[in-house]
C-alpha cells in the first residue's frame, strides 16, 4: 500500500513574483512554489505516500527527448544573454525577461535558429503567451520537474505499478519549440517518451485547460496516443487549440483526441467524458498510461470554469486505476491552494493500492 512521490526541491529556485491578467492587471503568479509545499505536505501526512527523490546527476540531455536543441538552448542560456544585454530594470522585483516582441505568423518558419542570436528579443520566438517569463533559476526549476518525471517513469519501467511526479512548474502547455502556460519542459511528454521505448503508450491530460504542448509534441506519432479532456477553448485558455477535430497527421493521424466540454462541466459529465475516453484507450492497447493531472478542474479554481469537487476526483483516479495499466502520474496545474492538499490526496490514494 504505498505510492512513490518523486519530488525535487529545485522547483523553489522558479518564482515569478507577478503575471500580467486580463485587462492589463498586475496578478500575483498563480503558478507559486506554495502550490508544490502544500501538496507536499498533504502527501507526507498520510500512510501511504513514499516520498523519493530523483535519481541523481544533472539530467541536462533529458528535455531534448521532446525539445528542439535550440530551444533548450534557449531555455538554458537566454536569461542570461539577455541579463548580459543590459536591460533597463524596473525596481522592486528581481529580473525577469519577458518577451516583448512576437514572430508575426508567417515569419517563423523562416527563422528557425537565428532566434538564439537576438538574447535581448529571441523569447518572442519561443513562447506563446506572457505566462512563462524566464527569471535565474527557471531552468534550474524546470530540469528538476523534468528529472523527476524521468524517474517516475523509470520506476515504473522496472516494475512499479504506478508513480507520481510532483512537477513543478508545469509542463503541459510546452510544446517541441515554444513555452507557454507556465510550462518550460513538457514533462508529461518526457514520462511518455521514455515508457514508449518498450511499446504503445497513452497519454490521458485531465488538467482543465488543453494539452497543447503534448499534442504537438506527439503530433505525428502513432506510438504515443495523447488524448486530452479540457475547457472548450472557444471560452478559455489557450483559446486557439484544442479543438476535437484535431486529430494529428502523417502516422500520427488519428492518434490524437480532444475532447472540450463547455464552461459549467460537473464531475457527472466528466465521467461520461471518460468512458468514450476508455474506448479508444482499449481500442489502442497500450502497455502504460501517462496521467496529466490537474486540479484546476475544481469548482473553486481562481482560474478556471469547471466545477468538480473532491468526491469527484476520487471517482476519477478509481476509473483511470480500473484500466489495471502501469501508470506515471505528472502533476501539472490546480491554483486553489487552500484544496489542493487533500485533492491530490484524494486523486493518488487509489493509486496506493
Ligand atoms: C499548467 C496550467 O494549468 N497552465 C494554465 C495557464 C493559464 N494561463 C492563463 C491564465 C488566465 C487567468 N485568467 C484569470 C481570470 C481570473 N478570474
Ligand atoms: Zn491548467
Amino acid at each position: 500500500m504505498t505510492l512513490p512521490i518523486v519530488h525535487s526541491e529545485t522547483y523553489q529556485r522558479h518564482h515569478p513574483t507577478f503575471e500580467i491578467g486580463s485587462g492589463g492587471r498586475i496578478m500575483p503568479y498563480y503558478e507559486s512554489p506554495q502550490r508544490a509545499e502544500i501538496m507536499l505536505e498533504a502527501l507526507r501526512a498520510t500512510s501511504w505516500a513514499k516520498i523519493v527523490t530523483p535519481e541523481e546527476g544533472r539530467h541536462e540531455s533529458l528535455p531534448l527527448l521532446v525539445h528542439d536543441g535550440d530551444y533548450v538552448w534557449f531555455i538554458r542560456n537566454g536569461f542570461k544573454e539577455w541579463l548580459a544585454t543590459n536591460p533597463l530594470l524596473p525596481e522592486g522585483y528581481p529580473p525577469t525577461y519577458y518577451p516583448s516582441c512576437f514572430p508575426p505568423p508567417r515569419a517563423r518558419r523562416r527563422l528557425k535558429g537565428e532566434a538564439r542570436l537576438n538574447a535581448a528579443e529571441g523569447y518572442g520566438y519561443y513562447t506563446f503567451d506572457l505566462t512563462a517569463p524566464l527569471i535565474e533559476g527557471t531552468y534550474e526549476a524546470a530540469l528538476g520537474a523534468a528529472t523527476c518525471a524521468m524517474t517516475a517513469a523509470n520506476l515504473v519501467l522496472y516494475g512499479d505499478r504506478s508513480a507520481y511526479a510532483l512537477c513543478r512548474p508545469p509542463g503541459h502547455h510546452a510544446g517541441r519549440d515554444f513555452s507557454g502556460g507556465y510550462c518550460y519542459f513538457n514533462n508529461t511528454a518526457i514520462a511518455a517518451k521514455i515508457l514508449s521505448v518498450r511499446g504503445r503508450v497513452a497519454v490521458i491530460d485531465i488538467d482543465y485547460h488543453h494539452g497543447n504542448g503534448t499534442q504537438d509534441i506527439f503530433w505525428e506519432d502513432d506510438r504515443v496516443l495523447t488524448i486530452s479532456i479540457h475547457c472548450d477553448p472557444r471560452m478559455d485558455y489557450p483559446y486557439f487549440v484544442g479543438f476535437a477535430d484535431e486529430v494529428g497527421a502523417g502516422a500520427g493521424e488519428g492518434y490524437n483526441l480532444n475532447i472540450p466540454l463547455p464552461p459549467g462541466a460537473t464531475g457527472e459529465w466528466y465521467l461520461k467524458t471518460l468512458d468514450l475516453v476508455f474506448d479508444r484507450i482499449r481500442l489502442f492497447d497500450p502497455w502504460a498510461l501517462v496521467i496529466a493531472v490537474g486540479f484546476d478542474t475544481y469548482g473553486d479554481d481562481p482560474i478556471s470554469k469547471f466545477d468538480l469537487i473532491t468526491s469527484d476526483y476520487v471517482a476519477v483516479a478509481q476509473r483511470l486505476r480500473a484500466l489495471n495499466l502501469p501508470t506515471v502520474l505528472v502533476q501539472e496545474g490546480g491554483y486553489n491552494t487552500e484544496v489542493l492538499g487533500k485533492n491530490v490526496v484524494a486523486f493518488l490514494e487509489p493509486f496506493s493500492s
